[in-house]
């Protein structure tokens, strides 16, 4: 299959028109410029030009943050957890931290997890008093003993970690639920409103890599239903030496073929980031006839700072802050109906 990758420019913050109309915008812009994909570029045997950072959908001003964050000389870390706050916030965002949709029975429930450079994790899951869940699964991974929180025992850790206690469900998110409720299908949407789950990985100017994925979950999810974001080596996996990747779309077919940790196996095997994106794609589709019903994505970077992506429906984007520009990469996907 043909890979193509489409980059265009765009200004830090204006994310402008509907995706559908920029995704055109895109492909016609790139057939006058023919860019090279990173993929068909020989491995640079130079130092990356660092900083680096990627992250999953069209977040610019979160990418745009934590390029800013590296730039400043902050650890990888440090400016993914600062980068991802931007949409943790976000009231507008239904998909990650304050203002995501509920499950069916009204609660908003968060996941998350990080991943440092010397290969420490920490994760929280179905978190419903705090939107900065990035930071939190940080504090569990300096100050306690374990890996992950679930629950009531992290928002009891939030609490006593300082964390602000905030009401998570926003007016126009109960209002939403409200209307679903009338007629209650469980039917993710593919590639819904045009913003989803943020997964970011952030390479510093030392070259350390750092990751992070924090989410809402799929809305109207079951009580109690966990996907692929908290999870390490589904939503979110990095091996410093190797390079990192992290998904978004329908969790329960990442966490089958742990698809982060896939990734960056493949790329110690000598894949380049974005064949091992296609090649965690494909696991995925030859063994589910019904991929055609649901998206997934994956973004990756190797050490030498190379970036790759794929995902199975059109629609997908990824921020890529490189060489000090913020730029929005329209990436290319699976399945093309004739
Ligand atoms: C989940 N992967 O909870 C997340 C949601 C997501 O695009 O990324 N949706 O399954």
């Amino acid at each position: 299959m043909k890979r193509r990758k489409f980059i265009r420019s765009t200004a830090a913050g204006a994310v402008g028109a509907t995706f559908a109309v920029s995704a055109m915008a895109c492909v016609d812009e790139n057939k006058k410029k023919d860019i090279l994909p990173e993929e068909k570029k020989p491995m640079s045997k130079n130092k990356p030009n660092l900083p680096i950072a990627i992250c999953t959908w069209q977040f610019t001003a979160a990418n745009q943050t934590a390029g800013d964050a590296l730039e400043r000389g902050k650890p990888a870390l440090d400016a993914a957890i600062e980068g991802v706050s931007v949409e943790e916030q976000n009231l507008k965002n239904t998909t990650v931290g304050k203002g995501g949709a509920p499950d069916r029975e009204g609660n908003v429930t968060l996941d998350a997890c990080v991943m440092a450079p010397d290969g420490d994790c920490g994760a929280v899951m179905a978190v419903s008093n705090t939107s900065h869940v990035a930071a939190l699964s940080r504090k569990v991974m300096e100050d306690t003993p374990h890996v992950i929180l679930v629950g009531e025992g992290a928002e009891e850790f939030a609490t006593l970690s300082g964390f602000e206690t905030e009401d998570l469900l926003t007016e126009a998110s109960e209002k939403a639920w409200q209307e679903w409720l009338k007629s209650p299908e469980y039917k993710p949407i593919i590639n819904i409103e045009n913003h989803d789950t943020i997964g970011m990985l952030t390479m510093d100017k030392e070259g350390d890599i750092a990751g992070v994925c924090t989410t809402s979950g799929l809305s109207y999810k079951m009580k109690g239903r966990v996907g692929d974001s908290p999870i390490i080596g589904s939503g979110l996996f990095l091996d410093n030496e190797i390079g990192g990747a992290v998904a978004t779309g329908m969790g329960e077919e990442v966490i089958k073929t742990v698809g982060s940790f896939l990734i960056v196996e493949l790329m110690r095997n000598g894949m380049s980031p974005q064949d091992a994106c296609e090649e965690a794609i494909r696991r995925i589709v030859s063994k589910n006839t019904k991929y055609k019903d649901f998206q997934i994505a994956y973004i990756a970077i190797n050490k030498a700072g190379e970036t790759g992506a794929y995902c199975i429906h059109e629609g997908f984007t990824m921020m890529q802050y490189k060489n000090k520009k913020n730029e929005s990469v329209l990436v290319d996907f699976y399945h093309k109906p004739a």
